[in-house]
């Protein structure tokens, strides 16, 4: 049987990300994880805090903090916000665990030994005024690609476009602003991506099955010419991995670390170690090695399309590069930008809603519910707290939650809080039964794609049609006439009750938590068999009245909160 390899692009430990970034990756990923284990399917997933580079170093620099505390405190603040989010990781790790150095020096000597790591000698932005080397994040200037003025020293925001600090047009200190920036020499471990540009067309060439989004960035930068071009991996930081080849020295690489985006995807690995020395599971080789079991691992990548050039070309480069049997990537889903009112979210600018503010204001599956039924998937998606209010008090309080009150509610009234007996089913019910059982596969199928959006229509559309098959059958009238067929249809719907809680468990999976306790029915079984499904809950089992599943969100407080979150924060 398939297992199922997820992960999700790690997030930088530098603040508390936005809703854009949740969106573009840990949630779907999430969404995926949830569902493949409902199926009853065996999932390893992984995230972790991406702490080492330039945005680390700045950020502990701004809190006032050492580098190491800075990213212990945001680690834990960042994996509590995730748990309040309920994203299902097996393991969050850190990048900076002990794991990962071991693993990356190892990855630098396998390189090494392969010939395709050279040394060289080359020029590096200095600033007299910082008194330090500005690599990546400490520099900002013009993008010779693009031409726009906010681009970093190693990548432009708005091209994607990898960079060298070397490369901006009017470059300038982050740290200071200064722009009296001088070239001085120094030695730096380069990369050969360009002997593996064979490897790696044929390789991408084979994914005839990924999204366009994510091949259309992998070819343009993999025949653009220099997207392939031998990259630096090292820098002239503190904080980050030491270089070392496998166990033993580099010599010259003394005081020098590994570049961030040559550690961090190699921290997918290691987060899947730490998972093991956790104590949460005993063999990670069975997901990673294909000498070891992995051959059967299906493996999925979930990332914003910024990312994609990286998780296409470089980390791919370092593990074929290796010459090892490591697991490469089978999917790679990317997401396009989430906007925020008529704008960009932006951590830098603190414009948007950011996670624990998220939280704050509504429980996670709220929010869970709107950015997985707008992700960015063919094209950029906005946030708008009119859609916001539109889309929670319709789908979930009108459609879902109504559901669920009315029938509950009704049954106490008229049978109490019992599955009721007697009755047959007629016409109706076998055509809603007929319907929601195509549209359960059409959902599975969606789901299975990672067609995020389309599977929040097809799920929205299963509670439409039970919502629409109460407003006909109507019980409540049906009852005056003939108790005993309201008992029938009763016994349908809470039944569906059940069902929409199996089914909505990877999108709201707190109230599928809800609704579950309510039915007193702890069997999850996903509905492979559908008429099983349909009488899990039998005559005679005892329930309660779920309270109010979901409230709708007034326009007194949309107000509100469009105008607490339309400046930026500190
Ligand atoms: N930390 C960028 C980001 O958070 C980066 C991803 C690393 S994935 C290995 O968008
Ligand atoms: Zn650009």
């Amino acid at each position: 049987m398939t297992r199922h390899l997820i992960t999700s692009a790690i997030p930088y430990i530098n603040g508390i990300k936005h809703l854009g970034n949740l969106v573009g990756s840990q949630l779907p990923a999430d969404l995926f994880a949830r569902f493949q284990r409902a199926r009853g399917k065996e999932v390893l997933f992984i995230c972790a805090t991406d702490e080492h580079g330039t945005p680390a170093e700045l950020a502990a620099a701004k809190a006032g903090k050492p580098v190491a505390e800075y990213c212990a405190d945001m680690h834990d603040i960042q994996a509590k916000i995730a748990q309040g989010f309920r994203l299902s990781f097996d393991h969050f790790g850190r990048s900076s665990s002990s794991q990962n150095h071991k693993l990356t020096q190892h990855f630098a000597g396998q390189l090494a030994k392969a010939g395709l790591i050279k040394e060289v000698s080359e020029t590096q932005m200095y600033s007299p005024t910082d008194g330090r080397y500005l690599p990546d994040r400490y520099i900002e200037g013009t993008c010779p690609n693009c031409g726009f003025e906010d681009a970093r020293g190693d990548q432009c925001d708005n091209c994607t476009k990898q960079l060298d600090p070397t490369d901006l047009i009017n470059p300038r200190s982050t740290v200071s602003g200064a722009t009296d920036l001088e070239q001085r020499e120094t030695k730096h471990l380069y990369l050969r991506q360009s002997e593996m540009r064979d490897k790696l067309q044929t390789w991408i060439d084979s994914k005839t099955d990924w999204p366009i989004l994510t091949t259309s960035i992998a070819k343009k930068w993999l025949n653009d010419g220099d997207g392939l071009q031998d990259r630096g991996i090292t820098r002239d930081l503190d904080w980050g991995i030491p270089v070392k080849n496998g166990d033993a020295d580099w010599p010259g690489m003394d005081g020098k670390v590994f570049y961030v985006w040559f550690d961090a995807p190699i921290e997918y690995i290691a987060a899947s170690q730490e998972w093991v020395d956790a104590g949460k599971g005993d063999d990670w080789e069975r997901w990673w090695r294909t000498d070891k079991g992995a051959q059967d691992v299906t493996y999925t990548q979930f990332m914003g399309k910024d990312n994609v050039p990286f998780h296409t070309l470089s980390f791919p480069a370092t593990i074929l590069g290796s010459g090892e049997p490591w697991k490469l990537v089978d999917y790679i889903k990317s997401f396009n930008y989430l906007n925020y009112d008529g704008g960009q979210f932006s951590t830098s600018r603190g414009r948007g809603v950011f996670m624990d503010q998220a939280l704050d204001i509504l429980p996670a599956d709220y929010w869970r519910w709107w950015l997985l039924s707008h992700a960015p998937e063919s094209s950029d998606a906005e946030f708008t707290w009119d859609n916001f209010q539109a889309s929670v008090n319709k789908d979930l309080a009108d459609v879902l939650g109504n559901f669920v009150s009315r029938i509950t509610k009704f049954c106490r009234s008229k049978f109490g809080e019992v599955v009721p007996e007697g009755g047959t089913w007629g016409e109706l019910e076998t055509t809603l039964i007929a319907d929601i059982e195509t549209r359960i596969r059409a959902y599975e199928t969606h789901m299975e794609a990672m067609e995020v959006r389309k599977s929040a229509a097809e799920l929205r559309a299963i509670w439409v049609a039970g919502n629409e098959y109460l407003q006909s059958a109507a019980p409540w009238s049906t009852f005056k006439e003939n108790p005993e067929q309201a008992a029938a249809q009763v016994r349908l719907a809470l039944n569906l009750i059940r069902l929409y809680a199996v089914l909505s468990s990877p999108f709201i999976p707190d109230a599928s938590d809800t609704l579950m306790a309510a039915m007193q029915c702890d069997d999850m079984e996903w509905p492979s068999d559908f008429t099983a499904a349909l009488a899990k809950l039998p005559v005679g089992h005892s329930f309660t009245v779920p309270d109010v599943t979901f409230r709708k969100i007034s326009d007194e407080e949309r107000e509100g909160w469009q105008e607490k979150f339309a400046g930026t924060r500190s």
